[in-house]
């Protein structure tokens, strides 16, 4: 099957990414990109764009009907902080958005699809050092509660119709390019900005906070290649656990500063701390690096490197 793919929510930290990197493998013509508005021109620029609400099942339809589209990647959600504000819009948004396109794939209008869930399905009664695949979940964030439920649907759909749908479990994701909006691990993104525009940074979570995080990179490679596997690899069809690095503000900012000696950082914890102390500090993703063969690149150093580097390159 030539890929004909749907990204929902291309405007986003990851759906960019993951629109740019599926347009060069794919081809252009091949990946249409969808967003609520314009808000992002390079993608809206840089290939075929559409308006389109996640939430309008007619119109996410005519979308798939129009350019044939037999692939799908939901990215649009409403994260955990900017959940907790709106906890009905959350559920609403992130409920709505993945029943329409699950219903899409039952019907067969879609193929194959891609859904991300996140470390937010744990809660405080999880395990927090290398949190199993399967243990104890009880989320506390809308967010997360989202996630969870969406789980259990992908797997009922896949088991009840036959539904192709793959997910993997996202940690905090670092990236220079677009910034991520509403969630609680975006301080680790912020810091660089900081660092590098007012050599100093107000961290909304306390300096040992540590919390499961990985560089862009990495966390496109792992979307491509869980949608790329063979699907009898595919073994789990909840989602994935998937890790990379953890690590707290302290050490980030540690590694920050073998590069920017004169960085300080100083700590005012709020309502995201709270969201932080209810996840993992660590995830054990063995089966997906068992299943289809997962693994990741990026040390925290080595992101912090990329990081300054693009974001100094970007500024001049
Ligand atoms: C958030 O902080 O809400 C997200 C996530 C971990 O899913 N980055």
């Amino acid at each position: 099957m030539t890929p004909k793919i749907l990204i929902i929510g291309a405007c986003g930290q990851i759906g960019s990414e993951l629109t740019h990197t599926l347009r060069s493998i794919h081809g252009k013509d091949n990946v249409i990109a969808s967003d609520i508005s314009y808000n992002n021109l390079d993608i809206v620029n840089s290939g075929i764009f559409e308006i389109l609400d996640a939430q309008d099942y007619t119109s996410v339809k005519v979308c798939i009907d129009k350019h044939k589209i037999n692939t799908v990647y939901l990215m649009a959600a409403m994260l955990s902080a900017t959940g907790e504000k709106y906890p009905m819009k959350a559920w609403d948004l992130n409920m709505d958005s993945l029943f329409h396109v699950l219903n899409l794939a039952k019907e067969g209008f879609i193929k194959k699809l891609f859904w991300p869930s996140s470390i937010a399905v744990f809660g405080p009664t999880t395990p927090k050092e290398n949190t199993p695949q399967y243990t104890i979940m009880e989320p506390s964030t809308v967010y997360g509660m989202t996630k969870q439920v969406g789980e259990r649907w992908c797997e009922y759909y896949h088991n009840q119709y036959g539904v192709d749908v793959r997910s993997i479990r996202y940690p905090g994701i670092i990236s220079w390019k677009t910034l991520p909006g509403g969630g609680t691990t975006d301080y680790a993104v912020e810091i660089y900005h900081k660092a590098i525009a007012d050599n100093t940074y107000e961290c909304f979570l306390s300096e040992n906070t540590q919390l499961p995080m990985m560089f862009m990179d990495d966390a496109i490679k792992a979307t491509i290649d869980i949608m790329d596997a063979k699907p009898e690899d595919i073994k789990i069809r909840s989602s994935y656990n998937l890790s990379a690095v953890s690590f707290t503000p302290k050490e980030i900012t540690e590694s920050i500063q073998k590069h920017l000696p004169e960085f300080t950082v100083t700590y005012k914890p709020d309502f995201r701390q709270k969201i932080a102390d209810s996840w993992p500090k660590s995830i054990d993703d063995s089966r997906a690096r068992e299943d289809w063969s997962w693994k990741h690149r990026f040390s925290l150093n080595d992101i912090t490197s990329e990081m300054l580097t693009n974001l100094k390159k970007k500024e001049k």
